[in-house]
């Protein structure tokens, strides 16, 4: 029995190493790696957000799960990505809610035209009740909506002229993204939308395919666009939060705890966006300055909201609308 006991010791001894090895390299197997697509550069705003979301699930996980952010539009355009998301070929993309409202109108009803009163409203509205309704209101597109970021606020930008007022813009051709809100959007201004891909809009306004476009401070100036299209006019016509969006199917692969890890660290990472985001563009600002740009304020900013004002009956659901009267009515 005496003898028994000691191979059986032995024994054990001898396969506690093997066993540790075996149960590190089922804790490697187990690491889940997911992909994060962006289409803007290395340092701007989002990617920034991006990377501190890859760096809280990483840390919330113990590193079991880890994010690749893949910026520049490495894995496709906007449009693309969303429709890749959609399948489950890309865990997450980091979007405008512009495109993404092809495939949720309801979205329209965050991005209409001067509809928040400042940045303010817009986070309230955001991060309160409204914006989780809209989060949630993703799954029946196929994804999970995560977290909203910061986009500030488009003006137009153009290669001929100054504008000052809605007649100035009659005629000019203008890109916008793939989305009928901005489609309609510039229509109603009296000019004639050309819905492109962002990454196409530089050649375009270079070679004269288009008069001008329309963005915030950060895209205006890292997409180079200023070199081409010296006349920023700040109408700041619409603010259009960006999202995260996860893919329902890699998320309901995924246990629930580790669900729950993903919402929580894009929730967190939205400051670390913020903060980035008024960095930026502050420099954007300045830098577009000192390269010679010529930008002006819009003073009569009422006169653009009244010529936009029908998209808020033609661009909306009955649905959209009651929201929009909610979103108002937040103080
Ligand atoms: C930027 C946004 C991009 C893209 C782009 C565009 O502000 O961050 O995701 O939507 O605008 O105009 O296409």
């Amino acid at each position: 029995m005496k003898k028994l006991l000691t191979v059986l010791l032995l024994v054990s001894v001898a396969l506690t190493p093997m066993f540790a090895q075996g149960e590190q390299e089922a804790k490697e197997d187990e690491t889940i790696v997911l992909r994060l697509a962006d289409n803007q550069p290395i340092g701007y705003p989002t990617v920034i957000g991006d990377e501190k979301f890859a760096e809280l699930v990483e840390e919330y996980s113990n590193g079991r799960i880890k994010v690749e952010v893949y910026p520049q539009a490495t894995l496709g355009d906007e449009k693309s990505c969303i429709e890749q998301v959609q399948f489950g070929g890309i865990d997450f993309t980091r979007v405008s809610i512009s495109p993404l409202a092809s495939f949720n109108p309801l979205l329209n009803a965050l991005q209409m035209p001067y509809l928040y009163r400042n940045p303010d409203h817009m986070w309230k509205v955001l991060n309160g009740e409204i914006g989780d309704y809209f989060l949630e209101s993703m799954e029946d597109s196929g994804f999970v909506g995560l977290t909203y970021f910061d986009s500030g606020a488009r003006s137009f930008y153009n290669t001929k002229k100054p504008i000052y007022t809605v007649a100035d813009l009659a005629g000019m051709k203008i890109r916008v993204q793939e989305s009928d809100l901005m489609m309609g959007l510039v229509e109603a201004l009296g000019a004639a939308p050309t819905p492109m891909s962002y990454g196409d809009v530089y050649s375009a306004l270079q070679t004269g395919v288009i008069d001008g476009a329309e963005n915030n401070w950060p895209s205006y100036d890292s997409s180079n666009h200023y070199e081409v299209a010296k006349y920023y006019s700040i109408d700041q016509h619409t603010r259009v939060p960006e999202m995260i969006i996860a893919s329902k199917t890699t998320m309901d692969k995924l246990s629930q705890e580790d669900q729950e890890i993903i919402k929580k660290a894009a929730r967190d990472c939205q400051a670390t966006q913020i903060q980035a985001w008024s960095d930026y563009a502050k420099k954007s600002e300045e830098k577009v300055r000192a390269a010679g740009c010529q930008i002006n304020e819009i003073t009569d900013q009422a006169e653009f909201a009244a010529a936009m004002e029908p998209l808020y009956e033609k661009m909306l659901s009955d649905e959209g609308k009651a929201w929009v009267e909610k979103i108002k009515a937040v103080k």
